[in-house]
């Protein structure tokens, strides 16, 4: 069963990448051609989950397409997913850099990189795809294609150049996120947080955390300065064969 859903979404990645190459060879530059990007989650909080985003930015810049894929997720509860975004002001001004989290962000020492903590690394949410898990089973095989002109699916008061970027090119520095795992009441007692001695299923809590990273389409089109260098390769060739039928002439007269 498992293997035959992880079958078929491998099989749905290679349409839009089949799709991108395509459109690519329609178009020069590359603003205007289609982008993919990538991302393999680091698990944070400890919980074995493991998981790969792939995502594809249509030329233009106006629709995105997100597929995620993850296992070994807690079963029995939700898992929030969201594009989270820093800014050189934290939460305003300009995108830059968003990163995965580590323990050294633990502030309140509690073992655990909580909502707040891991939000100095990745930045607030600027687009919520709800809960990705809908059967709560723990494994995770979502795919959605979001307007990006459409204001309402962007959060926070966010918008289109919050998450690519003033050049519609800077999806790179944003950042997806998985949350929602259990922890065993006691844990943190007295600290702030969701992870705080209450505990149980915390819905809030970042699991898995991945920096989007621009893809390289195997079998793209070459740059024109390639094309240059094919076009004089070829005509190398063709002097090559020609020079070489004229020794061979002059061999046998
Ligand atoms: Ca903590
Ligand atoms: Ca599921
Ligand atoms: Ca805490
Ligand atoms: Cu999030």
């Amino acid at each position: 069963m498992l293997k035959s859903m992880l079958h078929r979404a491998g099989r749905a990645a290679i349409v839009p990448a089949v799709l991108a190459c395509g459109l690519m060879s329609q178009s020069a530059s590359a603003v205007h051609a289609t982008q993919n990007y990538t991302t393999n989650f680091t698990q944070i909080n400890g919980q074995g989950a493991s998981g790969t985003a792939m995502l594809t930015l249509n030329p233009g810049a106006t629709s995105l397409f997100v597929q995620i894929m993850a296992t070994g997720l807690q079963a029995g509860g939700p898992h929030l997913a969201h594009i989270h975004g820093l800014f050189s002001n934290g939460t305003s001004g300009s995108p830059v850099n968003s990163t995965t989290p580590t323990l050294a962000q633990d502030a309140d020492g509690d073992g655990f990189i909580e909502l707040a903590e891991g939000l100095l690394k990745y930045g607030p949410i600027i687009i919520d795809f709800g809960n990705i898990d809908p059967d709560q089973d723990g494994t995770i095989n979502f795919s959605q294609t979001f307007n990006l002109l459409d204001s309402s699916i962007f959060t926070g008061g966010f918008g289109r150049t919050d998450l690519l970027g003033p050049g519609l090119s800077s999806l790179d520095l944003r950042e997806i996120v998985i949350h929602g795992m259990n922890v065993a009441p006691g844990i943190g007692a007295g600290t702030p947080g969701e992870v705080n001695g209450t505990n149980g299923y915390l819905a809030i809590l970042p699991v898995l955390s991945g920096e989007i990273t621009e893809a390289v389409v195997a079998g793209a089109v070459p740059e024109p300065t390639s094309w240059a260098l094919m076009i004089l390769g070829f005509g190398a060739v063709g002097t090559t064969l020609r020079s070489r039928r004229r020794t061979s002439e002059l061999a046998s007269n």
